[in-house]
């Protein structure tokens, strides 16, 4: 069948073709081609005005030899960059010998940059300064910074200036990260499939290393330095014991060797059990001193071979992962016995916070974390950072700032962040998630009083730790286009600007990024940007809103599942009616002294907001508190009313963003904005189906009619109950049992 898009565009394609004749322009110079396997370093050549005015400023590189491998990667960026944009090679000089040079390197390799007064003390070890100075007698932009990695990072960010079309000839940029670890973990299993991974197989082709080192890596490395991502996390944090044998170990120290000169550090994920696993002991006991002579030893053997081993990332004692649990020690005795064996190397552990049980009488899942980490505040190890999700859930659309943000002062904290799309529609769903990021980033913990931001918590500003992380689950796989689709690619790049500026803005990040993926043209960007500003509450709406959460499908996470309730294989708080507590008297979890009182777990300041009905943020009115259908909302419409118009709203915004892109095609080169414009005619279909199972679902038990206008749902609701999709990318092991007879596919 022939896609609208396509359809659409050969409509554009005579209209512009009349146009090309007339004006005589080349369909090339207004659209630039791209299978998206270049990212955002696409280094299209610039044209008009811009173009005299940048290569003036960009006529010969100048570097004191001989060059170290980062330094030499940022000297071949500029050239690509350059060469790309500018349509000239720009050679490369030992000093500056002309006007408009480019003098790049450290006051520890160069004299040159060494005399001149750079203001380096204030990019510490990681940041640059990018100035524009007289040097030698000519005009010239000096990209400095006190390591070799912060040249590095200063060469992408003048080259952003001219993919962005920002000026060049005076700059004055200081620029340091606020964050020290910036780590983008891997689900990825060793057999080359990815949990919760929509963009194919893993990047990581272990069958191939350490023998064959993929170009690729070089591509994913460049992608990282470019936004200053610095530490990957290479498999899943369900972890297989087999990373930690020699076979694997010999993998990783060549894949640490690539990512080594683009400032990457590798860290792995370690299953608790691995001393018995791999180790043969019959214990994991963190205080027994065999199991801790284990993990010196496998530790050292890693460093033997990975000098510069970032450290471990832990899920322990969470979804059947084991953990100190199991033996009666802590999770403070858990992390410390990886710490204790890490700190002489300088390694850190990652100890992730998503510890909670699925006992059907345990205690509200989302207090769970809270109740066994607020405890130990004090007794982890300065080279522990506890890594908590931004909610106290699950990754969902939207939930509440997780309360242990701010409430471990004595402890390192950092912020982990789904940047795949597992709940969020996977890989076709346009939703950019640097609206989700700055939300989770700016959430106000009032931990020290106001302006106590989850961004300062974690950036050491509020209690003045010095181990800073934040951690994205990476989108990245072996598709062409590395994210499963354009717009996603979206996602990592905001997540790794907002880890090097947490107070960044989410919109101008958008800007920047269309600007460098696709045009500069304003008749492009400003509704490209409108589109992604809106996408992820769109999302939301016909999903989870006015603060519901988790009502999808039960195992792959994708399509409506408001339905799925406890069983013998479904925990409580795996389905989704522990969530929705809809019933006769209304909807929502009560988390107030009433009810569970989460409520309690944040600071007063916050705790009154979130408990009193007035003063409750609208967007999580059902996270905090079960209302009667009939409730009225400040709109003065009832609650179920409401809740109907989300749903409604959310497929409205998604049918006008397939409409705005429709409207772009002239912008954008065929491949590229066919794939946009199918995956958003498939996304308006996916959330329709949302919407209106959701709707029927809440129907049955609300029994209240819809608000005029609104369409009843075209199936019955028993229809979307019965369809069930057996099989979804990146869904670890078999999907839901779906029986395979003739079930309905919904409308
Ligand atoms: C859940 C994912 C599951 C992960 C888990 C985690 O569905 O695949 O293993 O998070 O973060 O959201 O450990």
């Amino acid at each position: 069948m022939q896609s609208t898009a396509s359809v659409h565009r050969r409509g554009w394609s005579v209209l512009f073709a009349v146009l090309l004749g007339l004006a005589g322009l080349t369909a090339a110079a207004a659209a630039h081609a791209g299978d998206g396997y270049r990212l955002w370093l696409r280094y299209v050549p610039v044209h008009g005005v811009w173009l005299g005015r940048y290569r003036r400023s960009a006529t010969e590189l100048a570097a004191s030899s001989p060059l170290s491998p980062t330094l030499r990667a940022a000297r071949a960026e500029l050239q690509r960059g350059l060469t790309g944009m500018l349509g000239k090679r720009v050679p490369s000089v030992r000093t500056v010998t002309a006007n408009g040079a480019i003098l790049f390197g450290t006051p520890h390799d160069s004299p040159l940059i060494r005399s001149l007064r750079l203001g380096l003390r204030a990019v510490g070890s990681q940041g640059y300064v990018i100035r524009t100075l007289t040097v030698l007698g000519h005009r010239t932009t000096v990209i400095a910074g006190n390591s070799d990695i912060g040249v590095l990072y200063g060469a992408f960010r003048y080259l952003r200036q001219i993919q962005t079309r920002r000026p060049i000839d005076a700059l004055a940029i200081v620029s340091r990260p606020k964050i020290r670890h910036r780590i983008l973990d891997f689900w990825d299993n060793l057999n080359g499939t990815v949990e919760r991974g929509y963009a194919g197989d893993s990047i990581w082709k272990w069958d191939e290393l350490p023998r064959y080192l993929s170009p690729r890596y070089i591509a994913f490395a460049r992608a990282c330095a470019s936004i200053g991502i610095n530490g990957v996390v290479l498999n899943n944090v369900n972890a297989s014991p087999y990373i930690l044998t020699p076979l694997y170990l010999e993998k990783v120290a060549a894949l640490a060797g690539v990512l080594r000169p683009y400032g990457i550090r590798v860290y792995l994920s370690v299953p608790f059990s691995a001393p018995i696993t791999v180790g043969r002991l019959k214990t994991a006991d963190p205080l027994d001193p065999a199991v801790q002579a284990w993990w010196r030893k496998k530790v050292a053997e890693i460093y033997r071979d990975v000098p510069d081993f970032g450290g471990f990332l832990t899920k322990a004692d969470s979804e059947g992962e084991p953990g100190p649990e199991q033996y009666g020690r802590t999770q403070a005795q858990g992390a410390n016995l990886l710490a204790r064996t890490l700190a002489p190397y300088g390694g850190i552990v990652m100890w992730r916070t998503f510890v909670y049980s699925t006992n059907p009488h345990s205690e509200d899942r989302v207090m769970q974390a809270y109740d066994i980490f607020k405890p130990l505040d004090g007794k982890f190890d300065q080279n522990v950072i506890l890594q908590n999700k931004n909610g106290p859930l699950d990754f969902q659309p939207r939930e509440p700032f997780n309360p242990l943000f701010g409430a471990m002062p004595k402890s390192n904290e950092m912020l982990e962040l789904e940047i795949t799309k597992e709940y969020l529609g996977q890989q076709t769903s346009f939703a950019y998630l640097g609206t989700l990021f700055e939300e989770a980033l700016r959430a106000d913990t009032w931990a020290r009083g106001r302006g106590s931001t989850v961004a300062r918590v974690i950036d050491g500003s509020l209690y003045g730790e010095r181990q800073t992380g934040i951690a994205g689950v990476a989108n990245i796989g072996s598709d062409r286009d590395w994210c499963g689709s354009i717009f996603n690619q979206s996602n990592w790049y905001a997540f790794g600007r907002l880890a090097w500026n947490p107070e960044a803005s989410a919109r101008t990040i958008a800007g920047q990024w269309v600007r460098m993926t696709f045009s500069n043209n304003p008749a492009l960007l400003r509704p490209v940007v409108g589109m992604m500003m809106a996408s992820r509450e769109a999302v939301v709406d016909y999903m989870d809103p006015l603060g519901l959460a988790s009502q999808m499908a039960a195992g792959t996470h994708f399509g409506p599942g408001p339905w799925v309730h406890p069983g013998p294989h479904m925990p409580p708080d795996w389905s989704s009616t522990y969530y929705s507590h809809a019933n006769a008297t209304g909807i929502g979890f009560d988390r107030t002294a009433s009810g569970s009182d989460a409520i309690a777990q944040y600071a007063p300041h916050v705790a009154a907001k979130f408990a009193s009905l007035k003063h409750c943020p609208e967007d999580l009115l059902l996270w905090f508190h079960h209302l009667p259908w009939t409730y009225r909302m400040p709109s003065g419409r009832t609650l179920w009313d409401s809740l109907v118009l989300h749903y409604v709203r959310g497929v409205d915004t998604v049918k006008w963003m397939r409409r705005t892109w429709l409207k772009l095609a002239r912008y954008v080169d065929p491949y590229r904005f066919d794939m946009t414009a199918d995956f958003l005619t498939l996304q308006v279909h996916n959330a329709q189906w949302w919407r209106d199972a959701s709707i029927a679902y809440f129907q049955s038990i609300s029994h209240l009619p819809l608000p005029p206008g609104v369409a009843r749902p075209p199936d019955t609701l028993k229809a979307y109950e019965a369809f069930c999709i057996p099989y979804v990318e990146g869904t670890p092991g078999a999907g839901p049992a779906c029986p395979p007879d003739d079930a309905p596919v919904p409308r």
